[in-house]
């Protein structure tokens, strides 16, 4: 199956169709996997090994506009500045908004602003996609769900279709081989008192692409074929933690569900690894002060920054030991 397929079913009459404004604009958070997406089972429609479920990050993230344009060619605009449409995230966005159109037409002035952190290792795949997919919803005036919105944005990158609910989110796998059951939706009411905190070691680029470390993780590692049931296991416990606020176990859990990712990174050939002495030197300074009292976690997605769960009353204490810790509202 092809994303074309995909399209054409959810879209139905309105697949084709000319845009009915002029222009359109639409917001999505980014959000932070609590228990990750790491593998494919169809690398075409992105579609994943297990479910994952994810935190949103409150007013984080990006908004696209979309505006039609008369010259022959796309302009792509990522935070005020120009972005040639031949560069990695550049051709990505075009090669998806022509899924929705026939011979590059009609042209489109693409105007992406992220206010996250750049190169923290936030999902801007995630909320640039979300964003995306939901202005060309209004541009278009298809008027889709958000759970067909959510497929749609999963056709542009996996963790973009938890991008569209505050909260707790939860993707699931689904079993389907055309998808239309992998989608996500919220899980539940938010946790005031979770905290986030964003520590960073390093803005260095990726050594790798996620979408690459996943397929070679898959492809190669021996321990990889114990990640869906190490998933299965941390995400029941991370969904009775958020149920009963249990800041412990939901940081046991997510901590585990990272390091096990990072683990079938590690034994994949050739090895990858997102993380720095710097990182491994804060995950140490975290053991400690957890074996000290203090209540806080982490979780590392596919860079080496690590981000920080703890409890609103303790966030002096954490800033202490974290000066430079930016704390985000959830
Ligand atoms: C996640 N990550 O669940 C995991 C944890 C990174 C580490 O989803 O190929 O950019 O576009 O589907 O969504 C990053 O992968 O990959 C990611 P594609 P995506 O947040």
């Amino acid at each position: 199956m092809h994303k074309k397929d995909i399209i054409q079913l959810l879209l139905g009459k309105y697949y084709l169709h000319a845009p009915q404004h002029e222009q359109a604009t639409a917001f999505a958070p980014t959000n932070i996997a609590l228990c990750k997406y790491w593998g494919k089972r169809d690398t075409e429609l992105n579609l994943p090994v297990t479910s994952s479920l994810s935190i949103s990050l409150g007013n984080k993230g990006a908004s696209t506009t979309l505006r039609l344009l008369s010259e022959a060619e796309d302009v792509l605009i990522l935070n005020g500045s120009p972005l040639e449409t031949t560069t990695r995230f550049g051709k990505r966005v075009v090669e998806f908004l022509d899924l929705f159109r026939i011979q590059q037409q009609p042209s489109l002035r693409i105007d992406i602003n992220m206010n996250i952190p750049l190169a923290a290792g936030l999902a801007s795949s995630a909320c640039g996609f979300a964003s995306l997919v939901a202005a060309l919803n209004k541009l278009y005036g298809w008027g889709l769900s958000l759970q067909d919105l959510s497929i749609l944005a999963r056709l542009g990158s996996g963790s973009a279709s938890r991008s569209f609910w505050s909260g707790f989110v939860e993707w699931h796998a689904g079993i389907q081989a055309d998808g239309m059951d992998s989608y996500s939706e919220p899980f539940s009411a938010a946790w005031p008192e979770l905290c986030i905190g964003l520590h960073v070691v390093s803005h260095e680029a990726k050594p790798i692409p996620s979408r690459e470390a996943m397929q070679r993780t898959r492809e190669t590692s021996v321990l990889y074929r114990s990640w869906p049931e190490q998933v299965q296991r941390d995400l029941l416990a991370i969904k009775q933690a958020i149920n009963q606020q249990d800041i412990s176990a939901l940081g046991a859990a997510a901590e585990t569900n990272a390091l096990a990712m990072h683990a079938t990174m590690l034994s994949a050939w050739p090895p990858i690894s997102y993380s720095l002495p710097a990182t491994t030197a804060a995950m140490h300074a975290i053991w400690q002060l957890r074996s000290a009292g203090l209540v806080v976690y982490f979780t590392q997605d596919a860079g080496p920054n690590l981000k920080l769960l703890f409890l609103k009353k303790d966030i002096e204490l954490l800033s202490k030991h974290f000066p430079s810790l930016e704390i985000i509202a959830l």
